[in-house]
């Protein structure tokens, strides 16, 4: 079947692009401008209804199959973007023999099927298309690009040379079997399975690429956290009270560093209380602790113990900040960097600090990132398969290697599967 999609989005616009993508493409542009034109050239044409109507004058562009984004002979009109113009050519596409309105991401499956990309790079275009911020765009590009997939066909590669070497010797004899084999096929395995894992490693980034940075503030009551969230957002955020235990829910506000989305969080004092409303902020205090990325240990100056009752499980990208440096210091403890909110003492310092904890969880994580369950499962699978060569019996090695040959094959090319398609395609939007 041919299909036809509205490609932008529907609605009034300057320009609305319709989409047709199959073997019987160029029959739209006979029946609908009654022309034929040449391919790749952008062509004014009149656009006719079936009584012969003109209904818009549009830029028509024809692509040769092997030419277009679907691996399919692709017609794109290019028409005014009015609601009526919209519907009126979808009506007349659809009343043609062999079309029919496109499923969403239709376009992309054909694109997969006919061989035009892999399915790292249709997961990729879903993310290219949804990405909102700098570094999301970056990464999604090099998942629809060469770059992941590279990435996978050379290990492929790799693990089909440890199959050739075996098949040429299988029918050799123990004694026989080239002394080198066995430990070369182990050197190779042994390096897939250390640069799968370092992939492996790379998820957790993705996940600050598609949540962000969380930095969570706490500390004992009234030690001025809510003043510390309200004067990162530049703007009030939270109450600011001088009783102690203000904050009983766990406040947010969004912010950008370096193109990163940082989630600031504002928490309820820790202390011991009998107050229910307390407890249950501190329940959800643990719990958004458990997913931060950076913990801004705050405590007042004039506290003989500005962290008593609190877990001070400071690691690289925590900082122990104490505020109120206008009052008289009642501790003795050597914090990272002392801070007045209300005298606005030290606090560009202060985030500076905090922009280059922030620069550092994002520049150590530089290149393409794992970002997808479906890729990382098989890449398991490939790295379990690859842990059990083991002895000498070539054919029993050499089942695990096309078993690990198969998974990594399968993160880019799952013809078969048509349920892992429909998951992969259905993201899409119609039209795309
Ligand atoms: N002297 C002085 N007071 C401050 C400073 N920063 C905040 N405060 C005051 O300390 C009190 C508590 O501030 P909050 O920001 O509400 O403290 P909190 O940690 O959010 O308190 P809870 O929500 O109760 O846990 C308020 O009266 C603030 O005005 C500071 O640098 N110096
Ligand atoms: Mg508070």
């Amino acid at each position: 079947m041919t299909i036809y999609a509205l490609s932008t989005v529907p609605g009034k616009s300057g320009v609305a692009v319709v989409r047709v993508s199959g073997q019987l493409a160029q029959t739209a542009i006979k029946v609908i401008t009654k022309k034929t034109i040449k391919p790749r050239e952008a062509t004014v044409c009149k656009l006719y209804d079936n009584n012969n109507q003109v209904f818009d004058e549009a830029v028509v562009i024809f692509y040769e199959g092997t030419k277009s984004f679907t691996g399919e002979p692709v017609v794109e009109f290019q028409t005014h973007g009015s609601l009526s113009i919209i519907s009126k050519i979808l009506d007349e596409l659809s009343i043609i023999d062999g079309f029919r309105h496109a499923e969403p991401g239709e376009f992309t499956k054909r694109a997969y099927l006919s061989g035009k990309i892999n399915l790292v790079q249709a997961e990729g275009l879903a993310d290219l298309i949804d990405s909102e911020t700098e570094k999301q765009r970056s990464q999604a590009l090099m998942h629809y690009g060469d770059i992941v997939s590279d990435k996978y066909f050379s290990w492929s590669d790799e693990i089909k040379l440890c199959l050739a070497l075996i098949e040429a010797s299988i029918d050799f004899s123990d004694e026989d079997i080239p002394k080198n084999l066995l430990s070369d096929i182990r050197k190779i395995s042994k390096k897939i399975k250390k640069e799968i894992s370092e992939f492996l490693k790379t998820e957790k980034n993705s996940n600050i690429i598609k949540e962000g940075i969380k930095i969570v503030i706490i500390g004992k009551p009234n030690s001025g956290k809510s003043s510390l969230i309200n004067y990162l957002s530049k703007k009030k955020v939270a109450i600011v009270s001088r009783k102690p235990g203000t904050t009983r829910d766990i406040l947010r506000s969004e912010k950008f560093f370096s193109g990163i989305p940082v989630t600031l969080i504002d928490t309820a004092g820790i202390r011991r209380s009998n107050d229910e409303i307390e407890k249950e902020g501190l329940k959800l205090t643990e719990t958004v602790l458990k997913s931060a990325h950076i913990k801004i240990f705050l405590g007042a100056n004039n506290d003989k113990t500005p962290y008593r009752g609190i877990d001070l499980n400071v690691s690289k990208n925590d900082m122990v900040v104490i505020n109120k440096s206008d009052l008289k210091k009642k501790h003795n403890l050597r914090p990272n960097i002392s801070i007045s909110l209300k005298k606005e003492k030290k606090l560009k310092l202060f985030e500076k600090k905090l922009d280059e904890k922030v620069k550092n969880i994002i520049s150590t994580n530089t290149g393409a990132f794992l970002n997808k369950k479906r890729q990382k499962n098989h890449l398991i699978n490939a790295r379990n398969s690859l842990e059990k060569i083991s002895g000498k019996d070539l054919e029993i090695i050499s089942i695990h290697i096309r078993e690990a040959l198969k998974s990594i094959d399968s993160i880019t090319k799952e013809t078969d599967n048509e349920e892992v398609l429909g998951i992969i395609f259905g993201k899409f939007c119609i039209g795309k």
